[in-house]
């Protein structure tokens, strides 16, 4: 199941109290350290969608807590940091004071909840006034936060089509992506990002005819490409009626939303390595009616994807 909605509490870490010590014997002053820090928790971007899925079981995600300080001064070890990755796209909701925060650049790293600060031990809180403190400092507790998080799609490019049209094979191509493949429809089942330099591009299941109406996939996945720039509509040079199929797809776009359907759109004729190039060019041509149109071929590098302006 996709998931696109959570609730999470993050909790850093607790300071680790100050030591209440002193030297033995002649020294005899306050040695007690101090506290260590509490970790922080951060919260770093990705292209992988699916990230949301681990906090569905596990809500509470805890930094470490900072140690006691020591004897003979020794401030105590800072607890260990936690770094958490989330879907790009991510828009996250204070629960307590309605703050949003948008994860919305590849490689963000923000810091969410900070640690608590570790409580002074007797040396350092020893004073002219008061040399030999009885008490130290106990740490202080890390920040709680609860968060809700929700996904939002936030591609630049968006691949549409039927199924088996050759999308994925794409996304795979250009980006560091790595989503399954296969030679039969409705191998996507949620939706995909890949990231190619500042680009983000999305792939979801394939549309069929009846989408809008609830049939196959995709229509669900629609609305995570409807702030996309441009849409790149993958029609395979496998089909006998191309015609067709691109209107089937845009039939089920603008029932979905008219808006969607003005987007700016180019089609890419794929798989053209699979006919001769006298039905290539004929699929090409019928095509061109509906707008610009260029063959791409993941095996036959003439026609590679990464000639196009689009992905370069
Ligand atoms: N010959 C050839 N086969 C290709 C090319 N691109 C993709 N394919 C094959 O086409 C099949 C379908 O590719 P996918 O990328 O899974 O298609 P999809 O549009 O994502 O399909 P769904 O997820 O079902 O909507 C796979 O067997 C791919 O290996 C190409 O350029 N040439
Ligand atoms: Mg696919």
């Amino acid at each position: 199941m996709f998931v696109d909605e959570v609730q999470v509490i993050f909790h850093a870490g607790r300071g680790g109290d100050g030591k209440a010590s002193f030297y033995p014997g002649f020294k005899s002053g306050p040695d007690g350290g101090n506290g260590g820090d509490g970790g922080n928790i951060y919260l770093e971007t990705s292209s992988d969608l699916s990230l949301l899925n681990r906090f569905q079981g596990k809500k509470l995600w805890k930094a470490q807590d900072g140690q006691t300080g020591g004897k003979y001064n020794k401030t105590g070890k800072k607890g260990d940091d936690l770094t958490i990755v989330l879907p790009l796209g991510s828009i996250l909701i204070d629960q307590d004071t309605g703050e949003t925060i948008e994860l919305n650049d590849i490689g963000q790293k923000i810091l969410i909840a900070k640690g608590g600060r570790g409580g002074k031990g007797t040396n350092a809180l020893a004073s002219p006034s008061n040399t030999t403190p009885k008490f130290a400092q106990p740490g202080k507790p890390g920040q709680e936060k609860r968060i809700k998080i929700v996904l939002k799609l936030i591609a630049d490019l968006g691949l549409i089509g039927l199924p088996n049209a050759g999308k994925s094979s794409l996304l795979n191509e250009l980006t560091n992506s790595n989503v399954k493949v296969a030679d039969y429809p409705f191998t996507t089942l949620e939706p995909n990002l890949g990231v190619m330099g500042s680009i983000i591009l999305a792939d979801i299941p394939g549309l069929i005819e009846g989408a809008s109406s609830g049939r196959g996939l995709g229509i669900k996945f629609l609305k995570h490409i409807e702030k996309v720039k441009l849409l790149l509509h993958c029609i395979s040079a496998e089909s006998d009626n191309p015609d067709k199929d691109y209107r089937v797809v845009r039939k089920e776009l603008t029932q979905f939303n008219p808006d969607m359907a003005k987007k700016e759109e180019i089609i890419l004729l794929t798989k053209a390595d699979t006919v001769s190039e006298k039905d290539l060019l004929k699929k090409q041509k019928i095509l061109k009616k509906h707008g610009q149109v260029f063959s791409v071929s993941l095996l036959d590098d003439k026609y590679h994807p990464s000639h196009l302006p689009v992905f370069r």
